[in-house]
């Protein structure tokens, strides 16, 4: 194997390494090979993803190891957003500094139409979809891509649309230095991903990054940590505070509350499908990233209001012997999970199956949100234990061993009327292949209930 390795590094000048064959790293060699670059690709995995196409005679595949030798011939490595230090083993940007860049920044130097760039610790995904949804409406062609699933080289494949809605994730942007967003938005900012970065100051300047060269900056009003960011361009707000002329809020008056700006209201957050304070937020960022690029017309709202949220996210799965089911599986971090917890246990208490693998950060919050909301606790994954100790003394709580019974024992101790609840606060690496998996284990254990019965 080193030996073929040799011979083609060989055979090969090689313009540019791809690090990571998952969906990015094949994008790129995709977008790449296109163009006549001579690729290596390489991914620290034995066994990485496979490809449908049949390509590894063009951009041959290191596996299980990064070949140094090819890295310092290349002129461009282009890493994917997954892969951090503790998976190369050494720091790339410290040792081969401006020629390491991600899929993004190829993305942007490529790209022939303005382009809304996304981001936020939570809110993303469905914060993309709504924007979506509503220039759509409104008669816009789009094409959404990036950490939402669909990588953003995949869209430049197709004619040209009105506007690109990128989501883009932390790990995108920390090697992205050229988009220039005709739009740049944080939805929130909190902490994540703490298994990554050293500190969430890094964390936070990676986000941050989104706004270097945006042409408007859609910030939330409400955060603090975003309030402080200093931008020279233009400005938006967004949060539930009062509206004012240059920033989005909530007109509350005695008929209800409503999605404003200045004294424009435009729709009452009654008319909105998706649950919970958060998705308040949530579409009042996509009210101030729509109105940056076009009319908010009634078409628009249209688009606002029939938008029915997202799987996974506070998405209710049936109501099974009066007890109401609800997958949030997506809530993979601290804040996600408060915000879940809040919006689907506000009323009564219920029970709640959390863990996983824990990304760090500050628990106390969450803690007492669960005090609040939540009677029974049914702890699953890596971090059980943790949050078992945590919780000692402050709300029962019970292990479970797999997604079933964890199912079973919630049911167990929720009553007539109650709600069972997943929102993990955790990745789900340890248990399932993602959070997709671990929302379907949580449906396919209610379903075989619902069938046993
Ligand atoms: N990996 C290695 N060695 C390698 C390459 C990858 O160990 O050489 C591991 C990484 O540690 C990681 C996994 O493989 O755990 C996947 O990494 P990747 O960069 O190859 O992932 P892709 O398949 O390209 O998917 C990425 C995003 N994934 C990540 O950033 C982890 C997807 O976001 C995104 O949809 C896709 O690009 C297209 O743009 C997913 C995600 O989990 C949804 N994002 C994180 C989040 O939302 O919290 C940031
Ligand atoms: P992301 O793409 O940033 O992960 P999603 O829209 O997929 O965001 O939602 C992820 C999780 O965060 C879900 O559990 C959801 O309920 C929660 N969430 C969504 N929007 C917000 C928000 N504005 N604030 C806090 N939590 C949120």
């Amino acid at each position: 194997m080193a030996f073929l390795q040799r011979n083609t590094k060989n055979q090969l000048k090689c313009d540019a390494v791809v690090i990571g064959w998952g969906l990015t790293g094949q994008s790129v060699a995709r977008f790449l090979l296109k163009k006549g670059v001579r690729l290596v690709a390489m991914d620290t995995r034995e066994k990485p993803p496979q490809s449908k196409e049949n390509w590894e005679h063009m951009a041959p595949l290191i596996k299980g190891e990064i070949d140094h030798d090819f890295l310092e011939i290349c002129q461009y490595i282009i890493i994917s957003p997954g892969v951090g230090k503790a998976d190369l083993g050494f720091d790339i940007i410290a040792q081969y500094g401006a020629k390491v860049i991600g899929d993004i920044e190829l993305f942007a130097q490529f790209v022939e139409a303005p382009v809304i760039a996304i981001t936020g610790t939570n809110g993303k995904t469905t914060v993309t979809n709504l924007v979506c949804n509503m220039l759509k409406a409104g008669g816009l062609k789009v094409l959404k891509g990036g950490n939402i699933g669909r990588p953003a080289l995949d869209l430049l494949s197709e004619p040209v649309p009105d506007f690109y809605v990128l989501e883009l994730s932390s790990f995108q942007l920390e090697t992205t230095y050229s988009l220039k967003p005709t739009v740049a938005a944080v939805v929130n900012f909190a902490e994540d991903h703490l298994d990554r970065y050293g500190c969430v100051q890094d964390y936070l300047k990676a986000k941050l990054k989104i706004l270097k060269n945006a042409q408007v900056a859609v910030l939330n009003s409400d955060d603090d940590v975003l309030n402080s960011v200093e931008f020279s361009g233009q400005k938006v707000g967004f949060g539930q505070h009062e509206p004012t002329n240059e920033n989005y809020g909530l007109t509350r008056d005695c008929e209800g509350h409503y999605l404003s700006k200045g004294s424009v209201k435009y729709a009452d957050i009654k008319s909105l499908q998706i649950l919970g304070e958060h998705n308040i937020t949530n579409a009042l960022a996509s009210l101030a990233i729509c109105g940056v690029v076009t009319e908010l017309s009634p078409k628009v709202i249209r688009g606002l209001q029939t938008f029915k949220g997202l799987s996974h996210r506070v998405e209710l799965v049936g109501t099974f012997k009066g007890i109401t089911f609800i997958d949030d599986s997506k809530a993979t971090n601290i804040s996600a999970a408060k915000a879940g917890i809040n919006a689907c246990l506000s009323e009564k208490k219920g029970v709640l199956i959390f863990g996983g693998m824990f990304k760090g950060g500050n628990v106390e919050d969450l803690i007492k949100t669960i005090e609040a909301r939540v009677h029974t606790v049914v702890l699953i994954g890596q971090s059980a234990e943790f949050f078992y100790r945590l919780l000692r003394g402050r709300v029962p709580s019970i292990r479970a061993n797999c997604m079933n019974s964890a199912v079973g024992v919630a049911s167990a101790f929720a009553a007539d009327g109650e709600v069972v609840l997943l929102s993990p606060a955790c990745s789900s690496l340890d248990m399932f292949s993602g959070f997709e998996a671990r929302g379907i284990a949580f449906k396919n254990a209610i379903q075989s209930r619902v069938k046993e019965n």
